[in-house]
């Protein structure tokens, strides 16, 4: 385990973590043999029906995340998971004239048993982890994977838990540009009951 502390709020510990664990670490695609981190994905990421949407504004130059930035953002601030699969937007920019990632902060409280995380980006080298529900926070798990590629699995107790999504790399990667992450052990949010006044009430519960 890593403690992130306040490393975390710059993003100075996972330049070093990027560094050593993300595949196809390049933001360019001029370095022969190696993946293109920054791949458009043909055909595109597609947003699966009734996935959650995080619906963060578009980050840019010298934005400040006060929508679900985490443990990065004072006071801490984080998207609730209502469904099991999320579509979400990450990028980075330049705060001042440092570079900097948006990052996307997810809470959850699992019920008991053993679950999984995992996503796929288009566009970019996606960045996941599982971190402990407590600011500072400690990581429990990560993984990158490479654009276009669903990743592997992280694994997830049950209980209270943060998750965090966004690039890997803290620079060449446009705002707005797509993830999707899933869970197993929450609900499925793309479940259409046959009947309508069931349709009615899951329409109510999860929408
Ligand atoms: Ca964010």
């Amino acid at each position: 385990m890593v403690k992130l502390a306040t490393a975390l709020c710059m993003g100075l510990l996972l330049v070093g973590a990027a560094s050593a664990l993300a595949v196809g670490t390049s933001a360019t695609s001029d370095n022969p043999g190696e993946p293109d981190a920054n791949l458009v994905c043909v055909p595109p990421l597609v947003c699966p029906l009734g996935a959650q949407i995080e619906s963060e504004p578009p980050c840019g130059p010298n934005y400040v995340d006060n929508f679900n930035g985490g443990c990065n953002s004072t006071p801490a601030v984080f998207t609730d998971l209502r469904c099991n699969t999320v579509c979400g937007m990450a990028g980075t920019f330049l705060n001042g004239a440092v570079q900097t990632r948006d990052t996307d902060w997810y809470r959850a409280t699992m019920p008991p048993g053993a679950w999984t995380f995992q996503g796929r980006s288009d566009g970019f080298t996606l960045r996941l982890f599982v971190l402990t529900a407590v600011c500072p926070t400690t990581v429990l798990s990560t993984l990158s994977s490479p654009s276009c590629v669903q990743s592997g699995v992280l694994n997830v107790g049950g209980g209270p838990a943060y998750f965090f999504a966004g690039s890997d790399a803290f620079s060449g990667v446009p705002c707005e540009s797509p993830y999707v992450i899933s869970w197993t052990g929450l609900p499925d949010c793309g479940a259409v009951p046959v009947e309508e006044a069931t349709w009615g009430s899951v329409k109510n519960t999860y929408r």
